[in-house]
């Protein structure tokens, strides 16, 4: 751990000397910076293993000192110290993008544990970032070091919605589209490229305004009475935007049904319930996605109480030759009938699955098999390929929700 360079800036002079010495007596190489900018000039000439940082300092805020650190160094883990302790700040911490949020006085055995838990954690990317470079991945094309800022900026302009009907199968009709992203950045080519470089800059809520406002303009050409289905990211539920009156997409809150990954925590969420309670208020319904992908089980049902919830693909692949899946599932979906639930089954690629889930009383499904997400608002086939009825009737919007 001998000469890991470590990086400290606090306008305080006094404290600032303090923690060096702290730091210094375990070995690590310690340079100090007053303010931001200086602590900026010190990540031009060098690299650190981590950075110890006030969070209310003259000239930048937190979050612009996050950014600007995130433009010389992606992974460099930031530990953020203040002297207002608040679940706000702590929160607001999380999502710049900070390793750990520490409130002052901070004695001197926390931080240097802290600063060795960071200093462990920047190891540990590197080598993921240096094994990268034999799966001749993404990790090594989204490392690149300055510009993911401006990637993204771009990304920002150029990404698309495609949208993948949810079908009912006993009305053969459109319950409603799920939104999904799509880039035409070449550097951040998938949605999730595009999702972390939102994460690492610090700019999750400009990308979900964006995609909200993208999909209320697409959705003037949503087809009959179909739904919205609208992924979030946990954080998009801290921003004011969503819950603000006459933002875009609350004007068609009604015909929105609004997703919540199950593999995310929401523990960077302030008062959940409360939040979700505020958007039903609005007319939104609420879907919990991916469920049984996610490690945390059912716990988003609980915190939630969705009115839909979405069953993973990884429960639905191959479940028509998997006992295990067919009980696991044929168990959810029971319970959620109980709790009058409806059920989404996702992924779904072939024939035999269909069969397979709608013989465990699934009617809602979503999959390659009744259409891949595109452009506009692509209509599903029920049956399997080769030639169909000409005269097929299609309605859309069948009341499958309860
Ligand atoms: O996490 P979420 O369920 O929102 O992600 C949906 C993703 O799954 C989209 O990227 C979509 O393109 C993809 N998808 C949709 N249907 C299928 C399918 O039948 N098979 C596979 N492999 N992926 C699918
Ligand atoms: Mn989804």
């Amino acid at each position: 751990m001998v000469g890991n360079r470590i990086l400290l800036v606090d306008d305080d002079a006094q404290v600032s000397q303090a923690y060096a010495r702290v730091l210094a007596s375990r070995g690590w190489a310690v340079e100090t910076a007053a303010d931001a900018k200086e602590a900026v000039e010190h990540l031009r000439r060098g690299s650190f293993d981590a950075i110890v940082s006030d969070v209310c300092m003259p000239g930048m805020s937190g979050l612009e000192f996050l950014r600007a650190v995130r433009a010389y160094d992606l992974d460099v883990p930031v530990i953020l110290i203040t002297g207002e302790p608040g679940l706000d700040s702590a929160i607001q911490a999380i999502e710049y993008g900070a390793f750990r949020y520490l409130l002052k006085p901070v004695e001197s055995q926390l931080l240097q544990e802290t600063v060795r838990h960071a200093v462990r954690f920047h190891d540990m990317a590197r080598l993921r970032r240096d094994a990268s470079v034999f799966g001749g991945g993404e990790l090594r094309r989204i490392g690149d070091r300055a510009g993911l800022d401006a990637r993204f900026t771009m990304a920002l302009k150029l990404f698309w919605m495609a949208y993948q009907p949810v079908v009912s199968l006993s009305g053969r009709s459109v319950l409603g589209y799920e939104a999904l992203l799509r880039s035409y950045e070449p550097t951040l080519p998938g949605a999730d490229d595009v999702l972390r470089a939102a994460e690492r800059t610090g700019r999750v809520h400009e990308l979900g305004r964006a995609i909200r406002a993208r999909i209320v303009g697409d959705a003037e050409k949503l087809p009959g009475d179909a739904k919205l289905f609208v992924n979030l990211h946990a954080l998009d539920l801290n921003d004011d935007e969503l819950y603000a009156q006459g933002s875009p997409l609350s004007r068609i809150a009604p015909r929105v049904v609004l997703e919540i990954t199950e593999r995310a925590s929401l523990e960077g969420v302030r008062h959940v319930a409360l939040r979700v309670k505020t958007l039903r208020s609005m007319g939104f319904q609420i879907a919990v996605d991916d469920l049984g992908a996610g490690y945390a089980g059912l716990n988003s049902y609980s915190q939630l109480e969705p009115d839909i919830v979405k069953i993973d693909i990884v429960m639905v692949k191959g479940i028509d030759s998997d006992l295990r899946k067919q009980s696991i599932v044929r168990s959810m979906k029971k319970l959620f009938d109980e709790l009058h639930t409806s059920v989404v089954a996702e992924g779904v690629e072939t024939s035999a699955e269909r069969d397979t889930l709608a013989d465990l009383g699934f009617d809602l499904l979503q999959g390659y098999f009744f259409a891949k997400p595109d452009h506009g608002f692509p209509m599903p086939h029920f049956a399997p390929a080769g030639p169909r009825p000409p005269t097929e009737p299609t309605t859309f919007g069948l009341g499958g929700l309860h």
